[in-house]
């Protein structure tokens, strides 16, 4: 059975989670906090990241969610997340990436650094102003979502891809933390709620960080 190394809010777990859940493999969870610094952990993966996939009995061990998700991609056929034309794919790869990076960069991360680690870790109050820019990018963002479901069923085209789950994986911990305002973004939040009522969704949606209870609403699929 794999294991996969996680914390609740880590997104590139919440993306691997999603995909390995719409191709129907199982896996086991390990919970890892990377700023505690377990020393199998670090054995397993030295860049001391999560999300980590492990199959003790075959010694393999997958890193990197891009990667992970692109394995099961080439070994499961079941629901495939990078699917259709070469440009197709290259779309759904261009989309992966902005949300995996550029959204997880203005957003995501600032928001989980702030609220999180200075809560846990670092026991230092959050920068408000940092939290107000990270919300202002969020809400460009989010004016971009809007775009792509305006012109396209999926974000990245007619079908649902790893790009959509990507992207709702990042979405999915920035409004935990607090960091998603919906509103003026009816597009966008009409499509996060078909992405929150998929089975695949409901374990994340229920699962707490310790210390960091979610806002009302966060696991409700209708709001
Ligand atoms: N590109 C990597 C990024 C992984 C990553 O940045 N993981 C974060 C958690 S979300 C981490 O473990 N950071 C180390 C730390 O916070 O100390 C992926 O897609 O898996």
């Amino acid at each position: 059975m794999w294991q996969l190394y996680f914390f609740p809010l880590c997104p590139f777990s919440r993306k691997v989670r999603l995909a390995l859940s719409e191709k129907g493999v199982g896996y086991d969870l390990k919970r890892e906090y990377p700023w505690d610094g377990g020393e199998r952990f670090y054995q397993l993966n030295p860049s001391g990241r999560t999300p980590v996939l492990r199959l003790e009995e075959k010694n393999v061990t997958l890193v990197d969610s891009q990667a992970i998700c692109e394995y099961f991609e080439e070994t499961v056929d079941k629901s495939p997340l990078i699917l259709g034309t070469a440009v197709g794919r290259a779309e759904i790869r261009r989309l992966t990436s902005l949300f995996d990076e550029s959204f997880f960069f203005d957003v995501t991360h600032p928001l989980m650094h702030e609220k999180m680690k200075k809560r846990l870790v670092l026991k230092q109050p959050p920068d408000s102003k940092v939290l107000r820019n990270a919300m202002r990018l969020a809400h460009e963002h989010l004016e971009y979502i809007d775009w792509l479901i305006n012109t396209r069923r999926w974000l990245a085209g007619a079908q649902m891809s790893l790009a959509d789950f990507a992207a709702a994986a990042q979405i999915s911990v920035a409004d935990y933390l607090g960091g998603i305002d919906w509103s003026g973004h009816d597009e966008a939040h009409g499509w996060y709620r078909v992405m929150k009522s998929r089975p695949s969704f409901r374990p994340l949606l229920t699962e707490k960080m310790e210390g960091i209870p979610p806002p009302a609403g966060y696991s409700d699929p209708n709001s």
